[in-house]
């Protein structure tokens, strides 16, 4: 929209063509994902045949749903492509974040509810862990020694694929990198049908922990971010009740089959724990309150009402941002927005930020629990 410079938009705007030719000429579009053992199948020694997925798969029932999120991930994984090649020191946040928006856009052949962009493109860096994401006006650069992570969302017809890497400039960071990408895949191993969260959990922890990384004459422990957590996903709900601990707990709660989660898992150098911090940029329709419960509350300003409206039309439960709400051409919205977070309508979800001074890397997958095998949808040559 304002800031993009004209040398980025050329480049893109290749980029993007090819990537629609790739599209065009019917590539892949409907890859599937890595296909594991089910944990409890891989102690036991049954026989894990690849063949018979597929050949299984004729019969599921929601063979569909297994597309959609296929097609999804698919886009996905050419987006982040694209945003791996352009991506360079200088560039500025919402270039980046509208490079990969409209990418997004064009590649799902974004409309309506049917397909599109799943949740705001994530750009947080070094002790930002999650959740910021360029407002209007924001003039900030990536530069040579940020740990940045880009963290974002494509759907279609509701199914999410949340997915997230770490890119950084200087190799010095690549043991923390290293770290997160073995405590994610470690998570992914552990995931099945039945499987505890706790034990998931603790097995992650252990591995993250296992690491260390030495910055400018200093060695830190790499410890996990432990009031991070991965997530199951619903329909158009991104965070739809189970948590996925990055670290030992006490929750008992198994996964089931036919479950979508995204996997992710936070390392740092810091502290180990995030709160929230800075001007919010996310936010999301409260899912959890019924149509009953939606009406009975009096919503006085007009702009309050209007805008639900809008959000309504154009999110429903999915998350958004500002600027989204800006290029629907919403203005003056910040007062009546307040009034529905105030009203418990719609949460906020400002940027959540370990100790300044400190590094987070995130690494993250989406994996679908099919009674035959996990499918690590998400899964690409890149991570
Ligand atoms: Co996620």
């Amino acid at each position: 929209m304002s800031d993009l410079n004209p040398a980025d938009t050329a480049a893109i705007t290749q980029q993007v063509n090819d990537l629609q030719l790739n599209h065009s000429q019917g590539k892949s579009i409907h890859q599937n994902g890595e296909f594991c053992p089910q944990p409890l199948d891989e102690s036991m020694k049954t026989n894990f045949n690849k063949e018979e997925i597929k050949r299984q798969e004729k019969t599921e029932t929601n063979y569909t749903a297994i597309n959609e999120m296929r097609r999804a991930a698919e886009v996905h994984r050419q987006v982040r492509q694209h945003a791996r090649n352009i991506i360079k020191p200088g560039m500025t946040m919402t270039s980046i974040a509208e490079s990969i928006e409209n990418a997004t856009r064009q590649l799902v052949e974004e409309n309506g509810f049917e397909a599109g962009i799943g949740f705001p493109t994530g750009l947080s860096v070094n002790h930002i862990a999650a959740h910021y994401t360029p407002n209007a006006g924001d003039q900030q650069v990536v530069h040579e020694k940020d740990v940045l992570k880009v963290d974002f969302g494509v759907h279609v017809n509701g199914r999410i694929i949340d997915s997230a890497f770490t890119m950084t400039f200087d190799p010095k960071y690549d043991p923390l990198l290293e770290a997160v990408k073995d405590a994610t895949n470690t998570g992914i191993k552990a995931a099945g049908i039945d499987v505890r969260l706790c034990d998931i959990g603790e097995q992650i922890q252990e591995v993250m922990e296992s690491y260390e990384i030495e910055l400018d004459g200093k060695t830190y422990p790499i410890k996990c971010v432990r009031n991070l957590c991965g997530h199951n996903i619903a329909p158009y709900i991104i965070h739809s009740g189970k948590s996925v601990p990055i670290v030992k707990n006490h929750d008992k709660t198994r996964m089931e089959e036919n479950e979508l989660f995204a996997i992710e898992t936070f390392g740092t150098t810091g502290r180990g724990y995030v709160e929230e911090s800075g001007v919010c940029s996310h936010y999301a329709k409260n899912f959890s309150l019924t149509e009953k419960q939606l009406k009975s509350i009096p919503i006085r300003l007009p702009r309050a009402q209007s805008l639900l409206n809008s959000i309504n039309k154009n999110f429903g439960t999915l998350p958004f941002c500002r600027r989204y709400l800006d290029r629907l051409g919403e203005d003056n919205y910040l007062y009546g927005l307040k009034n529905l977070v105030d009203n418990n309508i719609i949460s906020a979800y400002p940027p959540l930020v370990d100790n300044p001074g400190s590094y987070v890397a995130q690494f993250e997958h989406t994996i679908f629990l099919r009674s035959t095998c996990k499918e690590v949808l998400s899964r690409g040559d890149d991570y």
